[in-house]
This record gives structure tokens, C-alpha cells and sequence, in this order.
């Protein structure tokens, strides 16, 4: 029986070692670097691949994302044979599910104002207006977008959401199609991005979809940094456009000390935390692939490398 290798600079391997073992007692895993024999690997669980590739995995079947997105995997270096699996875990959905809500509810009920007067003593008073009173947008209604679209709504907004084909999604407004994204930006004064990254998606977050949005609107990104094209971003603040952003996720992380997005009022940075994933609870779905990969047939939750998540 071949090896699993477990390749991440962010998870603990000792995390899941128990949890899986547990549901896989003569599980062989293997942390890199030290994998003994490259040929007795024939599954891998990844957050980024090694410098080298993967293409010293002769015997590789699959590869399981230790991620719900997979662009850090770049599939155009890894052999046709190699499935791709994203991961799919209760514990994230409703951890980025709560994130959303979280940063939308901050904006929507001024927090981020006040929190700015607080520094300077000053009494500001601002009309909270009802959820029901604000549209908030999701772009990208898959497992993430659509566990937070759901939650958005059962807070009382008016929820609408964007895919790439047709989708229906209980009490949200859905649009597909590059059109629809302008369509449903006219409505959001709060919008959330959380797609994957692919090259349809890549910069996607930028003028025209800000000058599509109502004055004073918000931005959330919580899918990878490249859908943000960051030059657009601080001329569309500036002018009012956009009156504050939250990011999750950069181009390079950590983001670096001269970043021109540190010290902005406008702008809440935080460390790629919008959500985890948990061993507990996903060692499941990874045991599953296991098996699935080992027995030449299709894993769950398996990526379509020609759309690229
Ligand atoms: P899914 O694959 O379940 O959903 C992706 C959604 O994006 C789908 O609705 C899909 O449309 C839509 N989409 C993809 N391409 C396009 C396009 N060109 N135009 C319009 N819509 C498009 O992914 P998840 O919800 O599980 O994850 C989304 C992303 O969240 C991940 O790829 C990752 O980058 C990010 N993430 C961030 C985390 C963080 O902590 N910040 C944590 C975990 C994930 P359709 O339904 O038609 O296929
Ligand atoms: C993921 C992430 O893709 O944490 O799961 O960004």
C-alpha cells in the first residue's frame, strides 16, 4: 500500500495525524520534507506544493487541497492523472459564514466610523437603519458564498447573489454571467468576494465593478488577493466611491511592512483568517479521498481542472 504525504508551511501535521489514523489505522503519513521514498507516495494532502513540484511523485493519484480554494496548487505543473480535491468542511463554511456577517453588520451598523471617532473623541450620532434597508452582494454562491448568503439573509438583509452559471438559492436575488455581476453590483452597497482564482476572476474587484456600485459602498475580500486590483482601489476610496474595505487576502502574504494599504482609516486588514478548517471534522472527507484515489475512482468534492476549481 502506498503513502500519504502531508506538504503545508500552515497546518500542523501532528493536528491531523490522530483524527485520521483513528478512521485509518494503517495509514503510512509522511511529512515533508522527510518522505523517505518518493515512489511509495501515492497520495498527498497539500496547502502549497514544495518549490521543487510534485513531479518527483511518480506513483501520485490525488492531491487533497488543505484548502477550499486551489489556485496555490497550479494544476497547469501537475500530470493530467493527478485529481484535485478541494476541501470541504462544516467548520469552515460557518466560520467564513460568520466573517461575512460579522464585517458586514460593521458596516452596515457604522461600527467602523465610531470606531474611528473613538480615537478622536468624537460624538457622532448616526441613524442605524433596519437590514432589511441594505442590499449586500456575494460574488461567488458555492459552498462558502452560499453558507454566508444564507446567514446574511436570516440576519435581515436583502441578499443577492453572483455565479458563473445559473443558480437558484432560497430568498437571494441570483444573477450568472459577466453582465449579471454589473446588474446585481447596482443594487449591493455591500459587496463580498468569494470566489476562487482563476483567470476569469483574476483582477475582477476593481473600477468597473466600484463604478457599478452606489456611492459610499463597501468591499469585502475574502476569495484570494488577486481578485482585488489594487491600484484601483485607493483612487476609489479617495473619491468616496468606496467608503471601506475589509481584506482577508493578498497578492503576498504577510502583506509587506510598506504596503500603501497599512495605516489607511478606510481599510481593516486582517491575516488571512476570514476561516479554518478543522481536522476533526474534515479527516473524513480526506479518508474518503484516500480510498476513493486508491480504488481509480472520482473524489468528492473533486476539482474540474478546465474551470479551474
Ligand atoms: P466553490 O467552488 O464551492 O464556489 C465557487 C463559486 O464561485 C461558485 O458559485 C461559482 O459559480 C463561482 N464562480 C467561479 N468562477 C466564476 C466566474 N468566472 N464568474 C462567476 N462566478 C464564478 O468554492 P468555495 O465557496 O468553497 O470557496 C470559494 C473561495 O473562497 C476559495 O476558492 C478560496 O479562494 C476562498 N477561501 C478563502 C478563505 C479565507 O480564509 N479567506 C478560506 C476558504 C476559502 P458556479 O456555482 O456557477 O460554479
Ligand atoms: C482556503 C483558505 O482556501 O484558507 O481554504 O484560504
Amino acid at each position: 500500500m502506498g503513502a500519504v504525504l502531508f506538504c503545508s508551511n500552515l497546518d500542523d501535521p501532528e493536528e491531523w495525524r490522530g483524527p485520521l489514523t483513528k478512521l485509518m489505522p494503517d495509514l503510512d503519513l509522511r511529512v515533508y520534507p522527510n518522505f523517505g521514498k518518493a515512489e511509495d507516495i501515492d497520495f498527498a494532502m497539500v496547502w502549497r506544493p514544495p518549490e521543487e513540484g510534485m513531479d518527483q511523485f511518480k506513483n501520485l493519484k490525488a492531491i487533497q487541497s488543505l484548502g477550499a480554494g486551489v489556485n496555490q496548487l497550479d494544476m497547469s505543473k501537475l500530470p493530467p492523472r493527478v485529481a484535485i480535491a478541494r476541501l470541504v468542511d462544516e467548520v469552515l463554511s460557518k466560520a467564513m459564514a460568520e466573517f461575512c456577517v460579522l464585517t458586514a453588520l460593521r458596516y452596515h451598523r457604522n461600527i467602523d466610523v465610531h470606531e474611528r471617532n473613538s480615537r478622536t473623541k468624537k460624538w457622532e450620532y448616526i441613524i442605524p437603519r433596519p437590514a432589511e434597508q441594505r442590499t449586500v452582494g456575494v460574488m461567488g454562491i458555492g459552498v462558502l458564498g452560499g453558507a454566508a448568503a444564507r446567514l446574511l439573509k436570516s440576519v435581515g438583509f436583502k441578499v443577492c447573489g453572483w455565479s458563473r452559471g445559473p443558480k437558484k438559492l432560497d430568498g437571494v436575488e441570483c444573477f450568472h454571467g459577466p453582465d449579471g455581476l454589473y446588474r446585481m453590483a447596482s443594487k449591493c452597497s455591500i459587496m463580498i468576494g468569494l470566489l476562487p482564482l482563476t483567470p476569469e476572476t483574476q483582477g475582477i474587484i476593481g473600477k468597473k465593478l466600484f463604478d457599478a456600485m452606489p456611492q459610499g459602498s463597501y468591499i469585502v475580500n475574502v476569495g484570494r488577493g488577486g481578485h482585488l486590483n489594487e491600484a484601483d482601489l485607493l483612487p476609489a476610496i479617495q473619491s468616496g466611491k468606496i467608503a471601506g474595505a475589509t481584506l482577508d487576502v493578498f497578492n503576498a502574504e504577510p502583506l509587506p511592512d510598506n504596503h500603501p494599504f497599512w495605516n489607511r482609516p478606510q481599510i481593516l486588514i486582517t491575516p488571512h483568517v476570514a476561516s479554518t478548517g478543522g481536522a476533526d471534522t474534515a479527516a473524513q472527507l480526506v479518508v474518503e479521498n484516500i480510498r476513493l484515489a486508491r480504488a481509480g475512482k472520482t473524489l468528492v468534492n473533486q476539482v474540474d481542472r478546465s474551470k479551474g476549481y
